[in-house]
């Protein structure tokens, strides 16, 4: 039975989606977030270039080998920070932990991070930029809601909505991996976790091919 929120509680899947709400305690996202200011510090986030030669109003970085960057180039992944041209940190033995509950063949080889600032968004796309879609991408999310919206494999696919709220945990997989997807509005200062307000948002991804 599912509500009108898509929420289907016996089976834990919201809008079809395996979503482990509060994933993370009080105490392990404090514990994240403090891994994340280390992460930021060497390496800074920075805001990627859209196609239309603006920059994006998310602040992105990563951890492991591989960060997504985008000039008027195009966009790819990168195995070095674009301004210190260092490589990424590893990635947080908490949100590694996330990834195993619903993927074990295994890990991820990126991690990225998204900050969400008063006012950020993220238009309607899809990440096809990895090697085998049948890795997952798990989202965790920390600081304020986010309202997500999540589509089909066409841009003109109908779309349903849902919040995620800090400490959720998601896995974007099967049908839904190729999904349209973006996030359309903050509830900017209702979480107390980052000082200032802001969501912070980390997906894990595997971007190269596993080794047979
Ligand atoms: C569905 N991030 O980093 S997380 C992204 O909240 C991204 O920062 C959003 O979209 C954020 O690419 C949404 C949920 C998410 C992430 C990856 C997906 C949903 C996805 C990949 C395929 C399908
Ligand atoms: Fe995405």
């Amino acid at each position: 039975m599912t509500g009108d929120d898509g929420a289907d509680r016996a089976s834990d899947t919201v809008h079809g989606l395996p979503v482990r709400r509060a994933a993370l305690t009080p105490e392990e996202q404090a514990q994240l977030l403090a891994d994340l200011r280390e992460i930021a510090r060497v390496a800074p986030p920075f805001s990627p270039m859209t196609g239309w030669g603006k920059p994006m109003s998310v602040r992105i970085t990563a951890a492991g080998r591989f960060c997504w960057f985008s000039d008027r180039k195009g966009y790819r992944y990168i195995e070095a920070h674009p301004q210190t041209g260092a490589p990424f940190p590893p990635i947080p033995a908490l949100a590694l932990r996330l990834w195993r509950g619903f993927e074990t063949r295994a890990d991820p080889d990126c991690c990225l991070i998204n900050q969400y600032r008063e006012g950020a968004r993220m238009g309607l796309h899809q990440d096809r930029d990895e090697a085998d879609f049948s890795f997952p991408v798990v989202s965790i999310s920390l600081g304020d809601p986010a309202l997500f919206r999540i589509g089909g494999t066409e841009r003109k696919s109908p779309t349903r909505s849902f919040w995620l709220h800090s400490g959720d945990a998601m896995a974007l997989m099967g049908e839904s991996r190729l999904a349209f997807h973006g996030i359309d509005r903050i509830k900017f200062g209702e979480s107390a976790l980052l000082r200032g307000g802001g969501r912070l948002n980390l997906t894990l991804r595997r971007v190269a091919p596993v080794d047979t």
